[in-house]
């Protein structure tokens, strides 16, 4: 089973790309003989995590694909570390606005990815579909659900986030494609590559 997740929209804004992604890639994911489910998650620390432990005991993913809206991007960003760090920039959508407060009290600084995001970023690119690898999903409620989706699932669950940029810069229809790619390169157990993907800043 894949757990796909997506956000409500947030900031005042009308609609949030990530969950219209998401939920086209679950059914994506279906026709390709995959089993899988599209979650929305609320725009709130609280919530997002309640829902997302919700489904995950729910559905018992081996793959989990969670997706938010990065506004300044262009491509599709494969986040590679999750912190444990809250810092708001704006309220919730409760209106709660932590500041420099951890996820998860006395839980590691940073987790890496359990997605096999250097593969799955050369599979979109050779699918034509713009793709970039990113060090940080930021301190909002994005990177705690990163990082409340590692502590969550079993070690073996393939788990990891995906941030989108507005469909303006990539259309929701090749967003759903991508997350739909990055999950079944998950799904398939490939092995993640060993080639340089670093950046400089
Ligand atoms: N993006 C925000 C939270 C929800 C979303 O879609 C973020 O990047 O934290």
């Amino acid at each position: 089973m894949i757990l796909f997740t997506g956000f409500e929209p947030f900031g005042g804004a009308a609609e949030n790309p990530s969950r219209q992604a998401s939920s086209r890639a679950a059914e994506l994911s279906r026709r390709a003989g995959r089993e899988a489910v599209h979650v929305e998650l609320p725009c709130t620390f609280e919530g997002a995590r309640a829902v997302l432990a919700a489904a995950v005991a729910e559905h018992r993913p081996g793959v989990i694909v969670c997706a938010g809206l990065a506004d300044g991007r262009e491509r599709i960003s494969l986040e590679r570390v999750a912190l444990n760090l809250i810092d708001a920039r704006i309220p919730d959508n409760a209106g709660a606005q932590p500041v420099d407060v951890p996820v998860e009290e006395g839980a590691p600084l940073a987790l890496p990815t359990r997605l096999p995001v250097k593969r799955a970023a050369a599979r979109l690119t050779e699918a034509g579909l713009p793709a970039e690898l990113s060090l940080s999903a930021g301190s909002y409620v994005c990177n705690t659900v990163f990082y409340a989706a590692l502590r969550l699932a079993p070690a073996d669950v393939s788990a990891g986030f995906v941030h989108v940029p507005p469909a303006a810069a990539v259309p929701i229809g090749e967003q759903a494609r991508a997350l739909e790619l990055i999950a079944a390169t998950a799904w398939e157990g490939e092995a993640e590559l060993r080639v340089p993907g670093g950046s400089e800043y």
